[in-house]
């Protein structure tokens, strides 16, 4: 696939998910560096540059994405030999896949420590993270129970009732505002993130938000599973996270719209649940309150003042 393709894919959404995307653009960027043949370093940084801009800026919500081009990317200024360049990049991209998938797989681990045997869990969205948990608990033999949301308008709950169906888990699918009238029956709640800012929100897909202030009307727990470059450094210098307003047409068709000139549709793909909403985030590193995640973005994404001035350019001419 050309990094091209993988954009595109990523933008319309046929490759999506927080840690899939991250883990699609590093190996879009490790795959455009052994197809390019650059004739010296600073064009091969160049056009590396050029593909991680295309990259970035598919989606703007899910910070994993800017983060695993950035730790693609970021080591670049520093080479002083094409060779030994594309090569090193080559092999940061394909370590941070192989990070990505190893850190989903230890929080399903993690996560699963949380859950009971008997509990009925509610999640929302598709989370390959928040699903590990749910998955390990099964698999250890736990009898649970989940409710999954339908998540319109692009219906990613289809996505989650298929696994847990395949898994052999009784699922209740719900449509998204059925949400608090079920929330009695629900032991605890647990979803994915596309980003934590500095002071513990979490930005989820639209409707998240709701179902935390549901759970914590009802003093249920609501849990975030999410790998460590889910959390947005940037926010440290006060960068904000910017909410994807996708295309009315994924809720009304133009037809439709024609007929309403009065009606205006809003689209936004994700929301912002505060971290007074949030008992726990479950990390490949740990559980951690929201209040932690300062700590986190300087410890365990190693970020420091340096990385916060700049991002973009990777390479710098002579
Ligand atoms: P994992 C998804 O975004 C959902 O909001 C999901 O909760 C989040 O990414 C994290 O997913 P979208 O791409 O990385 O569906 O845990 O808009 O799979």
């Amino acid at each position: 696939m050309t990094l091209e393709e993988t954009a595109e894919k990523i933008q319309t959404m046929e490759i999506r998910g927080a840690g899939r995307i991250a883990r699609a653009a590093a190996q879009a960027l490790h795959d455009h560096s052994q197809t390019i043949h650059p004739a010296d370093l600073l064009t091969y940084c160049q056009e590396m540059e050029k593909a991680a801009e295309i990259l970035v800026a598919t989606r703007p919500t899910a910070v994993s994405l800017p983060n695993a081009v950035n730790l693609v990317m970021k080591p670049l200024k520093k080479e002083s030999e094409l060779q030994s360049a594309k090569k090193n990049l080559e092999e940061r991209a394909c370590s941070f896949i192989t990070r990505s998938e190893e850190a989903v797989n230890k929080i399903g681990k993690i996560g699963a420590k949380h859950i009971r045997d008997g509990d009925v869990v509610l999640t929302h969205c598709n989370s390959e993270a928040a699903l590990g948990c749910i998955l390990k608990a099964h698999e250890q033999g736990m009898n649970i129970e989940v409710y999954a949301t339908e998540v319109r308008p692009r219906n990613q709950g289809h996505i989650t009732a298929r696994t847990l169906s395949d898994a052999g888990i009784r699922t209740n699918f719900i449509v998204d505002s059925a949400a608090r009238h079920f929330m009695k029956e629900v032991d605890l709640c647990i979803t994915g993130a596309d980003a934590i800012t500095v002071n513990g929100s979490v930005i989820n897909k639209i409707g998240t938000s709701q179902i935390a202030l549901a759970a914590h009307e009802a003093r249920v727990s609501f849990l975030v599973a999410a790998e460590t470059y889910k959390f947005a450094p940037r926010t440290i210098v006060g960068e904000r996270i910017l909410i994807e307003e996708r295309t009315p047409d994924e809720i009304l068709s133009e037809e439709m719209r024609k007929k309403l000139p009065y009606v205006t549709v809003r689209n936004p793909t994700f929301d912002i649940t505060p971290a007074d909403y949030v008992d726990y985030i479950i990390t490949e590193a740990g559980v951690f309150p929201p209040e932690m995640a300062y700590t986190i973005i300087k410890e365990q994404l190693h970020w420091d003042n340096d990385d916060m001035s700049s991002d973009l350019p990777y390479c710098e001419e002579e």
